[in-house]
């Protein structure tokens, strides 16, 4: 009755997002830790200069934990973080004694720090499936870890756990169970957390830049991904389609009948057009140019990469129109042309996405330009 409860009651909870920073030394088993409290399959990870960040649903809470390390002085670089963290899981190797003093040394900075201190404090005493890893009493006493989460007011709690043993079994793991209390004690004082963590986000314009461009960066890449298929793809098929369409015109060897009615059709158009007799363009004449146009620009469109597929697409609208024109003149039912006006709204299309894209890659480039300049000068000011 009582765990239904519970139950109950943790399901009228809302959802809270809580962002976790994992800190250590190196080596400590951050990783491992981190890897432990995470259920298989792993949830969302992604890579921030350095710090991995993992996604997880527990409870009542998404949890995002940002998995530092890496690279030489992350642990100056890793400070841009503290200010989104609702709590902090500080990982030691237990079983590494001589450097006890360095991990002290680094936990009285970690506490010290006016983003950190007096946030919820998880300390995970790792590797205590060696032989000679401290217990977490002794580690209570080595850090004198009493002593300083008074001093910066935090509450805190310490796990001795085993990652790597975690790593093997499916219930009782310590890290995640660190990892609830961690969660819970955030809980007893979201509001105040919360807003710490909202006003450090908003003073550290040096991270939200950086997301703002990561952002930006994939977005930019998704969309010239998409962009650069639908091109590519309308391009090869209307390329191969004009190809089609002007060998027609210039050969009978693809098809006897269909080269006959293209003689028929443009002697009818050079009939109703007497003004192109007097510039000495004869229906054969004009058939063969129309028909090596679309060839060679049907060529470009399929093969040849870059400004030239544009200028290829801009003729063939051009001829589009042009045959559009003599259907229009003999009198042609819809029937005729359709394919004509279907493959001119194409090439339309294809103009347009073309265009689009070049517009926007300026506008980026004159943007970048602009913030760069504006980079150079702060640079200078300071
Ligand atoms: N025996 C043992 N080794 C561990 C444990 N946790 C981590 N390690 C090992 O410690 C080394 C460093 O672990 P890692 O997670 O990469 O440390 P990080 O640098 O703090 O992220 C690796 O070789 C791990 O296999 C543990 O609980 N027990
Ligand atoms: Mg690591």
């Amino acid at each position: 009755m009582r765990n239904c409860c519970n139950w109950a009651f943790k399901l009228q909870q809302p959802i809270r997002n809580v962002t976790v920073l994992v800190v250590g030394l190196d080596k400590a088993g951050k990783t491992l830790c981190t890897r432990g409290m995470l259920r298989a399959p792993l949830g969302k990870v992604s890579s921030t200069h350095g710090c991995v960040r993992y996604e997880l649903r527990l409870e009542n809470f998404l949890v995002n934990l940002l998995d530092t390390g890496g690279g030489p002085n992350f642990g100056v670089r890793s400070r841009e973080y503290y200010g989104e963290a609702h709590g902090v899981i500080f990982v030691v190797d237990s079983s590494d004694r001589q450097r006890m003093k360095e991990v002290k040394a680094h936990l009285t900075d970690l506490l010290k720090h006016p983003r950190l201190a007096g946030k919820p404090l998880l300390v995970l005493a790792n590797k205590q499936d060696r032989m000679n890893a401290l217990l977490g009493s002794e580690l209570v006493e080595v850090l004198s870890l009493e002593k300083l989460v008074n001093q910066s007011r935090s509450l805190c709690h310490i796990e001795p756990c085993s990652a790597l043993m975690d790593l093997q079994r499916w219930s009782d793991r310590k890290t995640l169970r660190g990892l609830r209390w961690l969660l819970q004690a955030v809980s007893l004082d979201y509001l105040n957390l919360n807003a710490r963590v909202v006003r450090d986000i908003g003073k550290s314009p040096g991270l939200q830049e950086k997301e703002r461009k990561a952002k930006s960066e994939k977005c930019q890449r998704k969309n010239k991904v998409e962009r650069t298929i639908t091109i590519v793809a309308l391009s090869f098929a209307l390329g191969l389609f004009f190809v089609f369409m002007g060998t027609i015109k210039l050969t009978p060897r693809l098809s006897k009948d269909a080269y006959s009615e293209m003689k028929r059709a443009y002697k009818s158009y050079a009939k109703a057009l007497p003004g192109l007799k007097k510039l000495g363009i004869t229906s054969v004449l004009l058939r063969k140019i129309i028909g090596t146009v679309e060839v060679a620009c049907g060529v470009v469109l399929t093969l040849v990469p870059g400004k030239p597929k544009d200028v290829a697409n801009f003729l063939l609208l051009l001829v589009m129109l042009a045959v559009l024109f003599f259907h229009q003149l003999v009198g042609d039912p819809l029937k005729r042309y359709a394919h004509a006006l279907v493959f001119g709204i194409l090439l339309t299309c294809r103009l347009l996405i073309a265009r689009q894209s070049d517009e926007r890659l300026e506008r980026e480039e004159q943007r970048e330009e602009q913030v760069n300049a504006q980079e150079k000068n702060k640079i200078k000011v300071s």
